[in-house]
Protein backbone atom coordinates (compact mmCIF):
# COMPACT_ATOMS: atom_id res chain seq x y z
CA UNK A 1 0.00 0.00 0.00
CA UNK A 2 1.63 3.36 -1.13
CA UNK A 3 0.71 6.46 1.25
CA UNK A 4 2.77 8.98 -1.03
CA UNK A 5 5.43 8.66 1.96
CA UNK A 6 7.98 5.46 2.72
CA UNK A 7 9.99 5.02 5.93
CA UNK A 8 12.74 2.75 6.03
CA UNK A 9 15.72 2.13 8.76
CA UNK A 10 18.96 0.70 8.86
CA UNK A 11 19.73 -0.48 12.46
CA UNK A 12 22.13 1.67 14.78
CA UNK A 13 25.51 0.45 14.90
CA UNK A 14 27.16 0.07 17.77
CA UNK A 15 29.95 2.11 18.53
CA UNK A 16 32.41 -0.47 20.53
CA UNK A 17 34.48 -0.56 17.22
CA UNK A 18 35.20 1.25 13.56
CA UNK A 19 32.67 0.16 10.98
CA UNK A 20 33.41 -1.96 8.23
CA UNK A 21 32.23 -3.58 5.11
CA UNK A 22 29.21 -5.37 6.49
CA UNK A 23 27.72 -2.17 7.99
CA UNK A 24 28.59 -0.43 4.72
CA UNK A 25 26.22 -3.40 3.03
CA UNK A 26 23.60 -2.46 5.00
CA UNK A 27 23.69 1.25 4.77
CA UNK A 28 24.09 1.07 0.89
CA UNK A 29 21.32 -1.53 0.40
CA UNK A 30 18.71 0.83 2.56
CA UNK A 31 19.82 3.69 0.90
CA UNK A 32 19.22 1.99 -3.05
CA UNK A 33 15.43 1.28 -1.80
CA UNK A 34 15.20 4.86 -0.73
CA UNK A 35 16.44 6.76 -3.31
CA UNK A 36 14.13 4.18 -5.66
CA UNK A 37 11.23 5.52 -3.77
CA UNK A 38 12.23 8.81 -3.76
CA UNK A 39 12.28 8.05 -7.81
CA UNK A 40 8.89 7.07 -7.24
CA UNK A 41 8.02 10.49 -6.01
CA UNK A 42 7.36 9.50 -2.25
CA UNK A 43 8.22 11.81 0.31
CA UNK A 44 10.53 9.31 1.98
CA UNK A 45 12.20 9.33 5.23
CA UNK A 46 15.36 7.46 5.47
CA UNK A 47 16.91 6.72 9.36
CA UNK A 48 19.97 5.73 10.50
CA UNK A 49 22.57 5.88 13.73
CA UNK A 50 24.58 4.74 16.63
CA UNK A 51 23.57 2.79 19.64
CA UNK A 52 25.81 3.70 22.22
CA UNK A 53 25.25 3.07 25.79
CA UNK A 54 25.15 -0.68 27.46
CA UNK A 55 28.01 -2.54 28.87
CA UNK A 56 29.52 -3.49 26.01
CA UNK A 57 30.24 0.68 24.86
CA UNK A 58 31.32 1.12 28.80
CA UNK A 59 34.01 -2.17 28.18
CA UNK A 60 35.15 -0.45 25.00
CA UNK A 61 35.62 2.50 26.04
CA UNK A 62 37.20 1.76 29.18
CA UNK A 63 39.76 -0.34 26.96
CA UNK A 64 40.17 2.85 24.85
CA UNK A 65 40.84 4.77 28.10
CA UNK A 66 38.43 7.07 27.63
CA UNK A 67 34.46 7.81 28.97
CA UNK A 68 31.62 6.36 27.69
CA UNK A 69 30.97 9.57 25.95
CA UNK A 70 34.13 10.78 24.77
CA UNK A 71 34.37 7.10 22.75
CA UNK A 72 30.82 7.01 21.74
CA UNK A 73 31.54 10.54 20.08
CA UNK A 74 34.55 9.63 18.53
CA UNK A 75 33.10 6.17 16.84
CA UNK A 76 29.47 7.73 15.91
CA UNK A 77 31.57 10.56 14.21
CA UNK A 78 33.08 7.61 11.96
CA UNK A 79 29.87 5.66 11.01
CA UNK A 80 28.12 9.28 10.26
CA UNK A 81 31.74 9.59 7.84
CA UNK A 82 30.82 6.38 6.16
CA UNK A 83 27.56 7.27 5.84
CA UNK A 84 29.02 10.31 3.93
CA UNK A 85 31.12 8.49 1.86
CA UNK A 86 28.89 5.84 0.82
CA UNK A 87 26.53 8.38 -0.76
CA UNK A 88 24.38 7.79 1.92
CA UNK A 89 21.37 9.90 1.67
CA UNK A 90 19.34 9.10 5.11
CA UNK A 91 17.28 11.77 6.61
CA UNK A 92 18.35 12.10 9.82
CA UNK A 93 21.52 10.33 12.15
CA UNK A 94 20.24 9.47 15.91
CA UNK A 95 22.25 8.57 18.31
CA UNK A 96 20.81 7.03 20.98
CA UNK A 97 22.88 9.65 23.24
CA UNK A 98 20.79 12.67 21.98
CA UNK A 99 18.84 13.63 25.25
CA UNK A 100 15.91 13.91 23.21
CA UNK A 101 15.92 9.98 22.50
CA UNK A 102 16.50 9.58 26.44
CA UNK A 103 13.47 10.93 27.57
CA UNK A 104 10.84 9.80 25.00
CA UNK A 105 12.32 5.77 25.70
CA UNK A 106 11.34 7.48 29.39
CA UNK A 107 7.69 8.06 28.22
CA UNK A 108 7.20 5.28 26.53
CA UNK A 109 8.56 2.90 29.70
CA UNK A 110 6.14 5.03 31.77
CA UNK A 111 3.26 4.10 29.62
CA UNK A 112 4.31 0.07 29.57
CA UNK A 113 4.86 0.63 33.35
CA UNK A 114 1.24 2.50 33.85
CA UNK A 115 -0.05 -0.54 31.80
CA UNK A 116 0.78 -2.99 33.99
CA UNK A 117 3.51 -4.67 31.66
CA UNK A 118 6.75 -4.27 34.46
CA UNK A 119 7.16 -5.83 37.07
CA UNK A 120 10.57 -5.98 39.65
CA UNK A 121 11.74 -9.70 39.77
CA UNK A 122 15.00 -11.39 39.91
CA UNK A 123 16.77 -13.56 37.60
CA UNK A 124 20.04 -15.52 37.03
CA UNK A 125 21.44 -16.27 33.79
CA UNK A 126 24.18 -16.82 30.71
CA UNK A 127 24.91 -13.44 29.27
CA UNK A 128 26.56 -12.46 26.29
CA UNK A 129 28.20 -9.03 26.56
CA UNK A 130 28.77 -8.81 22.84
CA UNK A 131 25.28 -9.59 22.03
CA UNK A 132 24.21 -7.55 25.15
CA UNK A 133 21.79 -10.70 25.40
CA UNK A 134 20.95 -13.87 27.88
CA UNK A 135 21.21 -17.22 26.98
CA UNK A 136 19.55 -20.71 27.59
CA UNK A 137 22.18 -23.25 28.65
CA UNK A 138 20.91 -25.39 26.15
CA UNK A 139 21.82 -22.43 23.62
CA UNK A 140 25.72 -22.30 24.40
CA UNK A 141 28.17 -24.09 22.50
CA UNK A 142 30.47 -26.79 24.01
CA UNK A 143 28.11 -25.51 27.03
CA UNK A 144 30.05 -22.20 27.79
CA UNK A 145 30.55 -20.50 24.64
CA UNK A 146 28.29 -17.62 23.22
CA UNK A 147 26.20 -19.10 20.14
CA UNK A 148 27.20 -16.40 17.53
CA UNK A 149 30.58 -15.12 19.20
CA UNK A 150 32.14 -18.10 20.45
CA UNK A 151 33.38 -16.20 23.11
CA UNK A 152 32.64 -17.38 26.76
CA UNK A 153 29.44 -16.22 28.51
CA UNK A 154 29.28 -14.66 31.96
CA UNK A 155 26.63 -15.64 34.77
CA UNK A 156 24.65 -12.31 35.23
CA UNK A 157 22.18 -12.25 38.38
CA UNK A 158 20.19 -9.27 39.70
CA UNK A 159 17.24 -7.40 40.57
CA UNK A 160 16.11 -6.19 37.37
CA UNK A 161 12.43 -4.66 35.67
CA UNK A 162 10.98 -7.03 33.43
CA UNK A 163 8.75 -6.96 30.48
CA UNK A 164 6.02 -9.58 30.28
CA UNK A 165 6.52 -10.33 26.52
CA UNK A 166 5.42 -14.37 27.31
CA UNK A 167 1.87 -12.19 27.58
CA UNK A 168 2.23 -11.14 23.84
CA UNK A 169 2.22 -14.66 22.59
CA UNK A 170 -0.64 -14.70 21.19
CA UNK A 171 -0.86 -11.54 19.97
CA UNK A 172 2.19 -11.84 18.00
CA UNK A 173 1.05 -15.58 16.70
CA UNK A 174 -2.25 -12.97 15.10
CA UNK A 175 0.25 -10.38 13.84
CA UNK A 176 2.31 -13.33 11.96
CA UNK A 177 -0.64 -15.17 10.63
CA UNK A 178 -2.67 -11.76 9.62
CA UNK A 179 0.67 -10.84 7.72
CA UNK A 180 2.19 -12.91 5.77
CA UNK A 181 4.80 -10.72 4.14
CA UNK A 182 5.63 -8.98 7.39
CA UNK A 183 9.20 -10.83 7.63
CA UNK A 184 11.01 -10.98 4.82
CA UNK A 185 12.84 -13.85 3.02
CA UNK A 186 9.97 -16.35 3.94
CA UNK A 187 12.68 -18.60 5.77
CA UNK A 188 13.00 -15.77 8.22
CA UNK A 189 9.47 -15.17 8.70
CA UNK A 190 9.07 -18.85 9.06
CA UNK A 191 11.91 -18.48 11.72
CA UNK A 192 10.75 -16.05 13.68
CA UNK A 193 7.14 -17.37 14.06
CA UNK A 194 8.87 -20.76 15.70
CA UNK A 195 10.64 -18.67 17.95
CA UNK A 196 7.01 -17.03 19.25
CA UNK A 197 5.77 -20.91 18.98
CA UNK A 198 8.17 -22.31 21.38
CA UNK A 199 7.10 -19.84 23.87
CA UNK A 200 8.71 -16.69 24.73
CA UNK A 201 10.31 -15.96 28.68
CA UNK A 202 9.43 -12.09 29.95
CA UNK A 203 12.68 -10.18 29.12
CA UNK A 204 14.76 -8.76 31.62
CA UNK A 205 14.57 -4.73 30.65
CA UNK A 206 16.81 -2.67 32.93
CA UNK A 207 20.30 -3.03 34.54
CA UNK A 208 21.81 -2.08 38.41
CA UNK A 209 25.08 -2.78 37.78
CA UNK A 210 26.23 -0.34 34.79
CA UNK A 211 25.11 3.05 35.13
CA UNK A 212 25.81 4.02 31.22
CA UNK A 213 22.34 4.31 30.19
CA UNK A 214 19.16 5.78 29.99
CA UNK A 215 17.52 5.83 33.73
CA UNK A 216 14.56 4.07 34.57
CA UNK A 217 12.36 7.30 35.03
CA UNK A 218 10.93 5.33 38.29
CA UNK A 219 13.98 3.98 39.39
CA UNK A 220 17.23 5.94 39.37
CA UNK A 221 18.83 3.02 40.45
CA UNK A 222 18.67 0.97 37.29
CA UNK A 223 19.17 1.87 33.44
CA UNK A 224 17.10 1.03 30.76
CA UNK A 225 18.41 -2.75 28.83
CA UNK A 226 20.37 -1.30 26.10
CA UNK A 227 18.35 -3.26 23.05
CA UNK A 228 15.25 -1.58 24.81
CA UNK A 229 16.79 1.69 24.65
CA UNK A 230 18.00 0.90 21.18
CA UNK A 231 14.88 -0.68 19.03
CA UNK A 232 13.07 2.60 20.47
CA UNK A 233 15.38 5.06 18.04
CA UNK A 234 13.31 4.41 15.23
CA UNK A 235 10.00 5.96 16.95
CA UNK A 236 11.53 8.49 19.07
CA UNK A 237 14.07 9.98 15.76
CA UNK A 238 10.72 10.84 14.25
CA UNK A 239 9.49 13.21 17.53
CA UNK A 240 13.15 15.07 17.43
CA UNK A 241 14.71 14.70 13.81
CA UNK A 242 12.31 14.78 11.37
CA UNK A 243 10.65 18.44 11.74
CA UNK A 244 7.20 19.58 12.35
CA UNK A 245 5.17 16.86 12.32
CA UNK A 246 7.36 13.86 12.23
CA UNK A 247 5.57 11.28 13.29
CA UNK A 248 3.40 11.17 9.94
CA UNK A 249 6.06 9.07 8.53
CA UNK A 250 5.09 6.34 11.67
CA UNK A 251 4.83 3.30 11.28
CA UNK A 252 7.94 2.02 9.27
CA UNK A 253 7.54 1.10 5.52
CA UNK A 254 10.66 -1.29 5.79
CA UNK A 255 13.23 -1.81 7.95
CA UNK A 256 16.66 -3.53 6.99
CA UNK A 257 18.97 -6.14 8.99
CA UNK A 258 20.90 -8.59 9.50
CA UNK A 259 19.57 -11.92 10.38
CA UNK A 260 21.68 -11.64 13.53
CA UNK A 261 19.73 -9.35 15.24
CA UNK A 262 16.00 -10.97 14.00
CA UNK A 263 14.74 -12.01 17.10
CA UNK A 264 15.10 -8.41 19.04
CA UNK A 265 13.21 -6.94 15.89
CA UNK A 266 10.70 -9.58 14.68
CA UNK A 267 9.68 -10.74 18.03
CA UNK A 268 10.75 -8.07 21.12
CA UNK A 269 10.28 -4.84 19.14
CA UNK A 270 6.18 -5.64 17.80
CA UNK A 271 5.68 -6.51 21.20
CA UNK A 272 7.28 -3.21 22.67
CA UNK A 273 4.96 -1.70 20.62
CA UNK A 274 1.91 -3.23 21.44
CA UNK A 275 2.28 -2.47 25.08
CA UNK A 276 3.23 1.17 24.68
CA UNK A 277 0.19 1.50 22.30
CA UNK A 278 2.22 2.43 18.47
CA UNK A 279 1.02 0.93 15.29
CA UNK A 280 3.29 -2.33 14.09
CA UNK A 281 6.06 -1.47 11.18
CA UNK A 282 5.12 -2.75 8.15
CA UNK A 283 7.90 -5.29 7.34
CA UNK A 284 11.12 -6.16 7.81
CA UNK A 285 13.28 -7.44 5.65
CA UNK A 286 16.43 -9.40 7.00
CA UNK A 287 19.61 -9.75 4.50
CA UNK A 288 22.33 -12.35 5.23
CA UNK A 289 26.18 -11.86 6.04
CA UNK A 290 29.00 -10.95 4.24
CA UNK A 291 31.26 -12.81 4.13
CA UNK A 292 35.08 -12.98 3.92
CA UNK A 293 36.89 -16.26 3.69
CA UNK A 294 33.74 -18.49 4.41
CA UNK A 295 33.46 -16.70 7.96
CA UNK A 296 30.79 -13.61 8.72
CA UNK A 297 32.67 -10.60 8.71
CA UNK A 298 32.60 -9.28 12.40
CA UNK A 299 35.05 -7.90 15.11
CA UNK A 300 35.13 -11.08 16.88
CA UNK A 301 36.21 -13.07 14.03
CA UNK A 302 39.12 -10.49 12.64
CA UNK A 303 38.11 -10.92 9.15
CA UNK A 304 37.35 -7.43 8.36
CA UNK A 305 37.16 -5.69 4.94
CA UNK A 306 37.82 -1.87 4.78
CA UNK A 307 35.62 -0.39 2.60
CA UNK A 308 37.63 2.55 2.09
CA UNK A 309 40.42 1.27 -0.24
CA UNK A 310 38.12 -0.02 -2.74
CA UNK A 311 36.62 3.51 -2.95
CA UNK A 312 39.37 4.98 -3.34
CA UNK A 313 40.98 2.33 -6.37
CA UNK A 314 36.98 1.78 -8.14
CA UNK A 315 34.91 4.71 -7.17
CA UNK A 316 32.28 4.57 -5.07
CA UNK A 317 29.57 3.08 -7.34
CA UNK A 318 31.62 0.00 -8.13
CA UNK A 319 31.27 -0.60 -4.46
CA UNK A 320 27.58 -0.35 -4.22
CA UNK A 321 26.85 -2.30 -7.41
CA UNK A 322 29.21 -5.28 -6.10
CA UNK A 323 27.58 -5.42 -2.90
CA UNK A 324 23.74 -5.27 -4.45
CA UNK A 325 25.10 -7.47 -7.31
CA UNK A 326 27.16 -9.89 -5.55
CA UNK A 327 25.73 -10.75 -2.33
CA UNK A 328 22.45 -12.03 -2.86
CA UNK A 329 19.85 -10.04 -1.09
CA UNK A 330 18.26 -12.00 1.81
CA UNK A 331 21.51 -14.92 1.42
CA UNK A 332 24.94 -14.49 2.79
CA UNK A 333 27.41 -14.00 -0.09
CA UNK A 334 31.32 -13.66 -0.10
CA UNK A 335 33.39 -10.65 -0.62
CA UNK A 336 36.41 -10.94 -2.51
CA UNK A 337 38.71 -8.86 -4.13
CA UNK A 338 39.29 -10.87 -7.13
CA UNK A 339 35.64 -11.28 -7.50
CA UNK A 340 35.56 -7.06 -6.95
CA UNK A 341 37.37 -6.63 -9.97
CA UNK A 342 35.96 -9.61 -12.29
CA UNK A 343 32.79 -7.40 -12.20
CA UNK A 344 33.93 -4.39 -12.56
CA UNK A 345 35.87 -5.46 -15.79
CA UNK A 346 33.89 -7.25 -17.13
CA UNK A 347 30.19 -5.68 -16.33
CA UNK A 348 31.10 -2.16 -15.26
CA UNK A 349 33.38 -1.29 -17.31
CA UNK A 350 33.15 -3.49 -20.76
CA UNK A 351 29.28 -3.60 -20.33
CA UNK A 352 28.34 -0.69 -19.23
CA UNK A 353 30.71 2.15 -19.69
CA UNK A 354 31.69 0.73 -23.24
CA UNK A 355 28.27 0.32 -24.59
CA UNK A 356 27.91 4.23 -23.74
CA UNK A 357 30.89 5.41 -25.04
CA UNK A 358 30.37 3.58 -28.01
CA UNK A 359 26.90 4.54 -28.24
CA UNK A 360 28.12 8.35 -28.09
CA UNK A 361 30.75 8.17 -30.17
CA UNK A 362 28.14 6.67 -32.97
CA UNK A 363 25.58 9.74 -32.77
CA UNK A 364 29.24 11.99 -32.61
CA UNK A 365 30.34 10.21 -35.76
CA UNK A 366 27.12 9.78 -37.82
CA UNK A 367 24.83 12.37 -36.29
CA UNK A 368 27.11 14.75 -35.80
CA UNK A 369 26.44 14.67 -31.88
CA UNK A 370 22.37 15.04 -32.35
CA UNK A 371 20.19 11.39 -31.23
CA UNK A 372 17.77 11.06 -34.15
CA UNK A 373 14.57 9.80 -33.46
CA UNK A 374 12.82 7.19 -34.43
CA UNK A 375 9.70 7.42 -37.08
CA UNK A 376 9.58 3.45 -37.52
CA UNK A 377 9.07 3.01 -33.97
CA UNK A 378 11.28 -0.35 -32.78
CA UNK A 379 8.42 -1.89 -30.84
CA UNK A 380 10.81 -4.64 -30.00
CA UNK A 381 13.52 -2.96 -28.15
CA UNK A 382 10.42 -0.58 -26.37
CA UNK A 383 8.60 -3.89 -25.35
CA UNK A 384 11.61 -4.78 -23.38
CA UNK A 385 12.14 -1.58 -21.70
CA UNK A 386 8.75 -1.58 -20.84
CA UNK A 387 8.88 -5.12 -19.27
CA UNK A 388 12.31 -4.11 -17.30
CA UNK A 389 10.78 -1.03 -15.81
CA UNK A 390 7.79 -2.75 -14.95
CA UNK A 391 10.38 -5.78 -13.38
CA UNK A 392 12.49 -3.77 -11.39
CA UNK A 393 9.86 -2.26 -9.50
CA UNK A 394 8.11 -5.22 -8.77
CA UNK A 395 11.55 -6.67 -7.61
CA UNK A 396 11.99 -3.54 -4.93
CA UNK A 397 8.10 -3.82 -4.37
CA UNK A 398 9.63 -7.66 -2.92
CA UNK A 399 12.91 -6.19 -1.56
CA UNK A 400 14.64 -7.44 -3.88
CA UNK A 401 17.69 -5.49 -4.57
CA UNK A 402 20.11 -7.98 -6.63
CA UNK A 403 17.26 -9.57 -8.81
CA UNK A 404 16.72 -5.56 -9.71
CA UNK A 405 19.99 -5.05 -10.67
CA UNK A 406 19.82 -8.43 -12.49
CA UNK A 407 16.82 -7.38 -14.38
CA UNK A 408 18.73 -4.05 -15.62
CA UNK A 409 21.63 -5.67 -16.42
CA UNK A 410 19.40 -8.00 -18.82
CA UNK A 411 18.38 -4.81 -21.07
CA UNK A 412 22.42 -3.42 -20.71
CA UNK A 413 23.02 -7.18 -22.49
CA UNK A 414 20.42 -6.58 -24.86
CA UNK A 415 21.83 -2.97 -25.94
CA UNK A 416 25.22 -4.40 -26.55
CA UNK A 417 23.66 -7.24 -28.54
CA UNK A 418 21.88 -4.23 -30.61
CA UNK A 419 25.05 -3.17 -31.71
CA UNK A 420 25.97 -6.04 -32.97
CA UNK A 421 23.05 -7.28 -34.93
CA UNK A 422 22.69 -3.43 -36.01
CA UNK A 423 25.93 -3.13 -36.81
CA UNK A 424 25.65 0.85 -37.47
CA UNK A 425 28.73 1.07 -38.88
CA UNK A 426 27.76 -0.98 -41.92
CA UNK A 427 24.47 0.86 -42.03
CA UNK A 428 26.42 4.31 -42.09
CA UNK A 429 28.19 2.82 -45.07
CA UNK A 430 24.71 2.94 -46.90
CA UNK A 431 22.78 6.18 -47.41
CA UNK A 432 19.59 3.97 -48.53
CA UNK A 433 19.70 2.73 -44.43
CA UNK A 434 19.88 6.15 -43.28
CA UNK A 435 16.22 5.19 -41.22
CA UNK A 436 17.32 2.17 -39.90
CA UNK A 437 20.69 3.75 -38.69
CA UNK A 438 18.59 6.39 -37.35
CA UNK A 439 16.49 3.52 -35.93
CA UNK A 440 19.32 1.63 -34.13
CA UNK A 441 20.90 5.09 -32.50
CA UNK A 442 18.09 6.12 -31.45
CA UNK A 443 17.45 2.53 -29.79
CA UNK A 444 20.66 2.71 -28.10
CA UNK A 445 20.70 6.08 -26.67
CA UNK A 446 16.84 5.87 -25.52
CA UNK A 447 17.67 1.96 -23.78
CA UNK A 448 20.56 3.44 -21.87
CA UNK A 449 18.78 6.40 -20.77
CA UNK A 450 16.38 4.25 -19.18
CA UNK A 451 19.41 1.71 -17.75
CA UNK A 452 20.73 4.88 -16.47
CA UNK A 453 17.23 6.14 -14.42
CA UNK A 454 16.86 2.46 -13.40
CA UNK A 455 19.78 2.28 -12.03
CA UNK A 456 19.86 5.60 -10.61
CA UNK A 457 19.61 4.11 -6.82
CA UNK A 458 22.33 1.79 -6.98
CA UNK A 459 25.16 4.43 -8.83
CA UNK A 460 23.97 7.47 -8.61
CA UNK A 461 26.91 9.60 -9.50
CA UNK A 462 28.23 7.31 -12.55
CA UNK A 463 23.89 7.49 -13.88
CA UNK A 464 23.96 11.40 -13.32
CA UNK A 465 27.27 11.36 -15.49
CA UNK A 466 25.59 8.71 -18.23
CA UNK A 467 22.83 11.21 -18.58
CA UNK A 468 24.76 13.77 -19.55
CA UNK A 469 26.56 11.97 -21.67
CA UNK A 470 23.41 11.42 -23.52
CA UNK A 471 22.82 15.31 -23.19
CA UNK A 472 19.77 14.29 -20.54
CA UNK A 473 19.40 16.33 -17.45
CA UNK A 474 21.07 14.40 -14.85
CA UNK A 475 18.58 15.80 -12.48
CA UNK A 476 15.90 13.98 -14.43
CA UNK A 477 15.65 10.47 -12.71
CA UNK A 478 11.75 9.66 -11.65
CA UNK A 479 10.96 6.22 -12.25
CA UNK A 480 8.47 7.47 -14.75
CA UNK A 481 11.02 8.92 -17.35
CA UNK A 482 12.25 5.57 -17.93
CA UNK A 483 9.18 5.26 -20.49
CA UNK A 484 9.93 4.25 -23.96
CA UNK A 485 10.08 7.60 -26.20
CA UNK A 486 10.01 9.73 -23.19
CA UNK A 487 13.79 11.49 -23.95
CA UNK A 488 16.06 10.45 -26.36
CA UNK A 489 15.77 12.57 -29.57
CA UNK A 490 16.77 15.30 -30.32
CA UNK A 491 19.59 15.86 -27.50
CA UNK A 492 23.09 16.38 -27.91
CA UNK A 493 25.48 14.07 -26.16
CA UNK A 494 28.62 14.99 -24.50
CA UNK A 495 31.48 13.05 -24.79
CA UNK A 496 33.05 12.52 -21.35
CA UNK A 497 35.79 10.44 -19.71
CA UNK A 498 35.24 6.94 -19.58
CA UNK A 499 32.70 5.99 -16.56
CA UNK A 500 34.38 3.06 -15.65
CA UNK A 501 38.45 3.43 -16.07
CA UNK A 502 40.76 0.84 -16.05
CA UNK A 503 42.23 0.30 -12.70
CA UNK A 504 45.90 -0.96 -12.13
CA UNK A 505 46.63 -2.36 -9.16
CA UNK A 506 44.22 -3.64 -6.84
CA UNK A 507 43.49 -3.76 -2.69
CA UNK A 508 43.83 -7.25 -1.20
O1 LIG B 1 23.43 -5.25 16.43
N1 LIG B 1 27.20 -8.82 7.03
O2 LIG B 1 24.69 -3.34 16.11
P1 LIG B 1 25.92 -3.89 15.24
C1 LIG B 1 26.06 -8.14 6.86
N2 LIG B 1 23.31 -2.06 17.88
N3 LIG B 1 25.64 -7.17 7.70
C2 LIG B 1 26.42 -6.89 8.75
C3 LIG B 1 27.63 -7.57 8.99
C4 LIG B 1 28.02 -8.59 8.07
N4 LIG B 1 29.15 -9.26 8.17
N5 LIG B 1 28.19 -7.07 10.11
C5 LIG B 1 27.34 -6.10 10.55
C6 LIG B 1 23.65 -4.07 16.62
N6 LIG B 1 26.27 -5.98 9.73
C7 LIG B 1 22.68 -3.24 17.44
C8 LIG B 1 21.47 -2.96 16.59
S1 LIG B 1 19.08 -1.81 16.20
C9 LIG B 1 17.88 -1.21 17.16
C10 LIG B 1 20.40 -2.16 17.27
C11 LIG B 1 25.17 -5.03 9.85
O3 LIG B 1 26.89 -2.77 15.18
C12 LIG B 1 23.81 -5.73 9.84
O4 LIG B 1 22.83 -4.79 9.51
O5 LIG B 1 26.37 -5.19 15.73
C13 LIG B 1 23.65 -6.15 11.26
O6 LIG B 1 22.31 -6.49 11.59
C14 LIG B 1 24.15 -4.90 11.96
O7 LIG B 1 25.23 -4.42 11.12
C15 LIG B 1 24.64 -5.17 13.36
O8 LIG B 1 25.29 -4.02 13.80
Amino acid sequence: MSTGRFYLTTPIYYVNADPHVGHAYTTIMTDIVARHHRQRGEEVFFLTGTDEHGAKIAQAADAAGRSPKDHADALSQRFRDLGGVLGASNSFFIRTTDAAHGAEVQRLLGVMHEKGDIYKGSYGGWYCTACEAFYNEGDLVDGTNCPIHGRPVDWLEEENWFFRLSAYRERLLELYDANPGWVVPQARFNEARRMIELGLEDLSISRSQIDWGVQVPWDPEQVVYVWVDALFNYWTALTYGAGEDGGRFWPPDLQLMAKDILKFHAVIWPALLMSAGIELPRRLAIHGYVLKGGEKMSKTTGNLVDPFPFIEDYGLDALRYYLAREIRFGEDGTFSAEGFDARYTGELANEFGNLLNRTVAMVGRYRGGVVPSDPGGDAEIAAEVSAVADAVTAAFDAVDITRAVEDIWVLVRRLNRLVEERAPWTLAKDPDRAGELDQALFSLAEGLRAVAILLWPVMPGSCEKALLALGQDPAAVATAGARWGAGAAGATVVPGTPLFPRVEGRPE
